[in-house]
C-alpha cells in the first residue's frame, strides 16, 4: 500500500493543529503508520529541504522549520500521496482553496503549516530521513473494506 510522509510544522504544533490535522486525515480514510512529536536538527532540516538549497529562502525555511517541534507521520493508503497534497493546498496560502488545510488555516508561505511528500520518490526519501524501519507499524482496519 502507498505510503506518504506528513509533517505538522512548527507553526501548526504551536497553534494547536496537531488533533485536527491528524483528524482529517484519518477522517478521509487513511491509515496513520508512524509519528512522533520530534525538534529537527539543522542537518536534519538541510536534508530535508535540500531540494531547495539554491533559493533564496532557503535559510528562513531552515530557521523556521528548526524554530519549535513538529509532528512527523507517515500515513498509508491507496493514492495516499497525491490525495494528501490535494486535502494540504496549494503551497501559498493565497492560493490554496478554502477546505484545504493551508485554505483554512494558512496566511502566508512562509508559515504554511503542513509539509507532504510530492512524488513516490520523494515519499521514499522523506520516510526514510525521518524513520526507522521499526518505527513504522503495518497493520489492518476492519473498516478499510468499507473505504477500498
Ligand atoms: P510544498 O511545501 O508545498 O511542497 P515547496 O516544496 O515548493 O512547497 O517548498 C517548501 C517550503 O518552502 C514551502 O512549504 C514553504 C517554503 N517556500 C516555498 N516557496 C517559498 C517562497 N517563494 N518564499 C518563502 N518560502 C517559500
Ligand atoms: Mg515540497
Amino acid at each position: 500500500m502507498e505510503k506518504t510522509f506528513l509533517m505538522v510544522k512548527p507553526d501548526g504544533v504551536q497553534r494547536n493543529l496537531i488533533g485536527e490535522i491528524v483528524s482529517r486525515f484519518e477522517s478521509k480514510g487513511f491509515t496513520l503508520v508512524g509519528g512522533k512529536l520530534m525538534q529537527i536538527s539543522q542537518e536534519l532540516a538541510e536534508q530535508h529541504y535540500g531540494e531547495h538549497k539554491e533559493r533564496p529562502f532557503f535559510g528562513e525555511l531552515v530557521e523556521f522549520i528548526t524554530s519549535g517541534p513538529v509532528f512527523a507521520m507517515v500515513w498509508e493508503g491507496e493514492n495516499v500521496i497525491s490525495t494528501a497534497r490535494l486535502m494540504m493546498g496549494a503551497t501559498n496560502p493565497k492560493e490554496s482553496a478554502p477546505g484545504t488545510i493551508r485554505g483554512d488555516f494558512a496566511v502566508t508561505v512562509g508559515k504554511n503549516i503542513i509539509h507532504g511528500s510530492d512524488s513516490p520518490e520523494s515519499a521514499v526519501r522523506e520516510i526514510n530521513l525521518f524513520f526507522k524501519e521499526e518505527e513504522l507499524v503495518s497493520y489492518d482496519k476492519s473498516m478499510v473494506s468499507w473505504i477500498n
